[in-house]
């Protein structure tokens, strides 16, 4: 058996809209026929995934009659027994969002974007969904004088606030994830960092039922550290979801296979993914690139799985190395979990210690030793 092989258990999920794009980019038409939902769930469930996530207007790439594509993917689904863990709504393809869905400044067109997102919630808890992600990527701006950003918030957590209190009302068991990116395709995204999310968040009515779907290239394009954000988000019990894939640093949106871009960062992302806590689906977002034919398409998809695993792996044995433990050790790692005074202690009573503040101003951390174990671990020369 191939020890990087996936299986259910290891529930990997991915977007009909990633194996299903068809390469079309702004300086060239598509170079992949549309793909049929259908054949991506037969394709995606022989690879081992565990699940397939949809916007609404995937289902519609092959077939145009919505209640037929829908019973032909749900026939699908049932024949393969892959599950719907998360779902959510295109509100950027259409030329009617150009100014956003939620927070565009056309009244009529916001109210639009909101049936539009309570019609997919419906198909979402139909089918199972536990997460609905809220991507914003028209929601923004080009020019500072072209949004009131104060007015746009306004409008983003009513419109979030409506749609929570629908889920609500409707006893469905949906919690949503608001995603967050920088730029692209807007000059400027709202919520364009974890930590604008979980901020906005908080001022939410519902705010319990949301949480957030960091993308590794989202905050990576923002030279942010992914796994600091993601180590915040679990920290803030937030992380209810999020979309694994490769980026080299700040430039356009590559949505490369996971580990195809900071390979460093991906590997300290599984650790923390593995051995922190997150219980959740891991999904790839990311798109074959365009240089690829259909075949490829499968290729790539199975490659985001068992780069996981490998990375999976790796970071097992970095955990496990003596020589790790004992690294940690001297560098101090585990200490910073003891409280910095013990029970009972006020702050007076930092005034009895005595310190030895040159020795620790000389002593250094030696964390050049930890991050070389880690690098050889994840070269492979140290199992
Ligand atoms: C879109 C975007 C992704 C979001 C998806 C959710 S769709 O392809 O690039 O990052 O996760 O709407
Ligand atoms: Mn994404
Ligand atoms: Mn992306």
């Amino acid at each position: 058996m191939d020890a990087f092989g996936p299986t259910r258990e290891d529930r990997f999920t991915f977007g009909l809209w990633t194996v299903g794009w068809t390469a079309a980019d702004p300086f060239g038409v598509a170079t992949r026929a549309p793909l049929d939902p259908v054949e991506s769930v037969y394709r995606l469930a022989e690879l081992g995934a565990y699940g397939v996530t949809f916007h609404d207007d995937d289902l519609l790439a092959t077939e145009a009659d919505r209640d037929k594509a829908i019973a032909r993917f749900k026939g699908a689904l049932s024949a393969t027994g892959l599950t719907v863990p998360m779902a959510t709504t295109n509100l950027f393809t259409d030329p009617v969002f150009k100014d956003g869905g939620l927070t565009s400044n056309d009244r009529d067109i916001r109210r639009h974007a909101l049936r539009k997102v309570r019609r997919n919630l419906d198909l979402a808890a139909e089918l199972g969904a536990s997460t609905y992600v809220v991507w914003g990527g028209r929601e923004g701006a080009e020019s500072d004088a072209a949004k009131d950003v104060r007015a746009a918030l306004d409008r983003y957590r009513e419109g979030l606030d409506l749609l929570a209190q629908y889920v609500l009302d409707s006893g469905y068991q949906l919690r949503f994830a608001l995603e967050p990116k920088p730029n692209e395709p807007r000059g400027d995204i709202l919520l364009p960092t974890i930590g604008h999310a979980l901020a906005f968040i908080g001022e939410l009515e519902h705010h319990e039922l949301f949480g957030v779907n960091p993308e590794v290239g989202h905050e990576q394009m923002a030279g942010l550290n992914f796994v600091h954000g993601i180590a915040q988000a679990l920290w803030q019990g937030k992380l209810f979801h999020l979309d694994l894939n490769g980026q080299h640093g700040p430039k356009y949106d590559q949505d490369l296979i996971f580990g195809h871009g900071d390979l460093t960062s991906a590997f300290f992302l599984v650790d923390l993914l593995e051995h922190g806590g997150y219980d959740g689906p891991r999904h790839f977002d990311y798109k074959p690139l365009r240089t690829e034919d259909a075949d490829d398409v499968w290729v790539s998809a199975a490659a985001n799985m068992r780069t996981y695993l490998i990375l999976k792996e790796k970071a097992k044995a970095f955990r496990a190395d003596p020589s790790v433990q004992e690294a940690l050790a001297e560098s101090r790692v585990p200490e910073l979990a003891t409280p910095t005074l013990s029970p009972g202690e006020t702050l007076d009573d930092l005034e009895k210690d005595e310190f030895d503040l040159g020795g620790a101003a000389k002593r250094g951390f030696h964390f050049t030793r930890l991050n070389q174990l880690a690098l050889e671990h994840l070269l492979g020369v140290r199992d």
